[in-house]
């Protein structure tokens, strides 16, 4: 059979059911939280006030922040609620009465609140019993919904909790109104076929038009992202990201890879500004002094640099040959590796750059000498207008690109 589909992407979304599966999947942004957990990061209230804007600009729809940590945190959460923006505020708080209370008294209208709720979180952590968590934990939720406010409860390290207390935990909080509850692999030990079944178990165990869900994967192994996509298509309707990752330890997923994961590879319908996650990321860069790995996916500079010869054949024609999406659609751009790799195709390119007339014989000549001087990659360049147009014109930029 042959499908036929101007998109060149066609057959890859076929095998992820793309088309089939398309739900809304929101993000909720923890760089202010979570990102300043990890090692080195510290950012001013000004800075915290700047990242919260560029997010709601960017289009994520909650925002969290933790007001208890500090004097200067409580200010930049007082003064975030303030600014009135488009996404939610979450308070990111310890539950506790007291926790909440600093929550409340900064105009939250939003609370998140967190308890390690598995056996070694309750003894090494808390010092309690699984009915004096429980307890402590529906208090909190009556006291946040007696205020009238909108809250989410996290199950720390759902992951490694005995699956009958999670699941009662979890019908207490629903049968309470709890708008959210989130579901995290606190310690990155899953893989994208436990946090689906872990996911599927609570949302099946809950009504879940009370109740939404959130995922929240860490790092550790490096599965972070596709644990929580995982999550995603289990159930729970938001996955929390950072900008670059960052977080305790190795981190969260990055904000910029879950974007193009939902826009391009889930087809969820979003109003996300896919321009800005460069610039996102260098801001960050910028206050974290810990910069961007250029490897890095969608943000790093060589995650559009093409390199071997045959590679540079193909781009200089169609770059949908070896891109999933057009660079500029993600605030990057495309660049070409001169060198020992570059071959008769890209010698040509080069020659024609300087404006010199070629033949196929001076172009392989080239090529020959690169390869010949044994010096690697000898330059990078960005491709010209005139191409860069003819390619825009040719391909479709941004996410579904011409065959
Ligand atoms: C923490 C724990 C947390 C909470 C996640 C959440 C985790 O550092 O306080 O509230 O959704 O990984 O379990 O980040
Ligand atoms: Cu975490």
């Amino acid at each position: 059979m042959t499908l036929i589909s101007e998109d060149v992407n066609y057959y890859a979304h076929q095998y992820n059911s793309s088309d089939r599966d398309k739900k809304i999947i929101t993000i909720l942004d923890s760089t202010l939280r979570e990102g300043e957990q990890h090692p080195g990061i510290s950012f001013t209230t000004k800075q915290r006030i700047q990242i919260a804007w560029m997010l709601d600009s960017f289009g994520v729809d909650q925002i969290e922040i933790s007001p208890v940590i500090s004097g200067d945190h409580l200010l930049s959460t007082k003064t975030i609620i303030k600014q009135g923006l488009r996404a939610d505020i979450l308070a990111h708080v310890r539950a506790t009465k007291s926790d909440v209370d600093v929550a409340i008294s900064c105009g939250a209208t939003w609370i998140a609140t967190y308890m390690g709720i598995s056996d070694v979180h309750l003894s090494a952590k808390l010092k309690i019993t699984r009915e004096e968590a429980k307890i402590r934990a529906l208090e909190v939720a009556d006291y946040i919904k007696a205020h009238g406010l909108k809250a989410r409860f996290t199950m720390e390290d759902a992951s490694r909790t005995e699956p009958e207390f999670l699941t009662e935990m979890c019908r207490e909080m629903n049968a309470r109104g709890i708008e959210r509850i989130s579901i995290p692999d606190t310690v990155g030990i899953m893989r994208p076929r436990g946090m689906f079944n872990l996911v599927k178990m609570v949302y099946e165990a809950i009504d879940p038009s009370r109740t939404s869900l959130d995922v929240h994967c860490h790092n550790d192994i490096g599965l972070a992202l596709a644990n929580g996509l995982a999550g995603c298509e289990a159930g729970a309707n938001q996955i929390h990201t950072t900008i670059d990752g960052f977080g305790e330890r190795t981190g969260i997923p990055s904000l910029a890879e879950v974007a193009v994961a939902l826009t391009l590879i889930y087809k969820s319908t979003n109003r996300l500004k896919l321009y800005m996650l460069k610039d996102l990321s260098k801001t960050v860069s910028q206050y974290t002094n810990l910069g961007i790995p250029e490897s890095r996916p969608i943000v790093g500079d060589s995650a559009y640099k093409h390199k071997a010869g045959t590679h540079l054949a193909a781009i200089l024609r169609n770059p949908s040959a070896y891109e999933i999406l057009e660079p500029k659609t993600v605030g990057n751009r495309r660049k070409i590796v001169f060198g020992e790799l570059a071959g008769k195709n890209g010698a040509a390119y080069l020659l024609s750059l300087l404006g010199l007339q070629t033949d196929e014989h001076e172009a392989e000549t080239l090529a020959r000498g690169m390869k010949d001087l044994r010096m690697g990659d000898i330059l990078e360049l960005y491709l010209d207008d005139r191409l860069e147009r003819k390619i825009l014109n040719d391909a479709s930029p941004g996410i579904g690109r011409k065959k």
